[in-house]
């Protein structure tokens, strides 16, 4: 099939480039000021076919009804669903926070897909702890424009949730990575991307989360979701 590449997307929706980020204050150069805590790059990757990671394995760690995984993929169609792994880089420098808040820092996340048809896209994040829904965010895309043939969908600087924010910085805090990585087993996010007028679901993407050693920076694997 087509749509089988090794990307995260079907023939109507693919995802380009996906970016969660903090920006230190006080320096024009907002580029050098960037820190990644994870990044999918819209490098072209060979079309070899991803793995397939069983659905079921992974109702656990979201709500699984009432619109939760469980529901979703029932309805499908289950060639828009994903598993994105990722190892999230914590090691950023900070200037001095105050309890409670940012020190100032912008905390957002950017994404960039790529379609076949002019629609309006929605975006809904549930972030989840241990499999409950603790933030729901609904987004709508800035109008696509035409590039090279698709559509091409924004959604930029969208802040993060204080929840979000929250728990990134008391990740920080625990002293060594296997106790992050115990933390964000518990820690998972759901995005699902539609048509806003007919609700269709063009995608839907699973995250979760290690943090990486801090010399490899962060990275990324990709998985379809499937269920026989
Ligand atoms: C929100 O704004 O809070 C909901 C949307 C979240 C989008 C996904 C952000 C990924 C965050 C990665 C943080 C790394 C944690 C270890």
């Amino acid at each position: 099939n087509s749509w089988q590449g090794s990307y995260i997307g079907t023939e109507t929706l693919r995802l380009v480039e996906f970016t969660a980020f903090v920006e230190r204050p006080g320096e024009q150069d907002v580029c050098k000021q960037q820190h990644r805590f994870v990044h999918i790059d819209p490098t072209p990757t060979p079309d070899s076919p991803l793995e397939v990671v069983d659905v079921r394995q992974i109702y656990d760690k979201f709500p699984e009804r009432g619109g939760g995984l469980r529901d979703l993929y029932d309805q499908g169609p289950s060639h828009a669903f994903f598993l994105v792994k990722f190892w999230a880089d914590l090691s950023f420098p900070l200037p001095e926070e105050e309890p409670g808040g940012t020190g100032g820092a912008f905390y957002g996340v950017s994404s960039r897909y790529e379609g076949s048809r002019a629609l309006t896209l929605s975006c809904t994040s549930k972030v989840c702890s241990f499999g409950k829904q603790v933030v729901e965010k609904l987004e709508t895309a800035e109008p696509p424009h035409w590039e090279d043939g698709h559509f091409v969908f924004q959604l930029q600087r969208s802040p993060l949730c204080e929840y979000l924010i929250n728990f990134i910085r008391k990740l920080r805090t625990l002293p060594e990575k296997p106790m992050m990585d115990s933390v964000l087993e518990n820690f998972t996010i759901l995005q699902v991307l539609r048509d806003q007028e007919t609700q269709e679901l063009l995608l839907c993407v699973a995250f979760v989360f290690e943090v990486s050693a801090s010399e490899r920076g962060a990275q990324h694997h990709i998985y379809r979701l499937g269920r026989d």
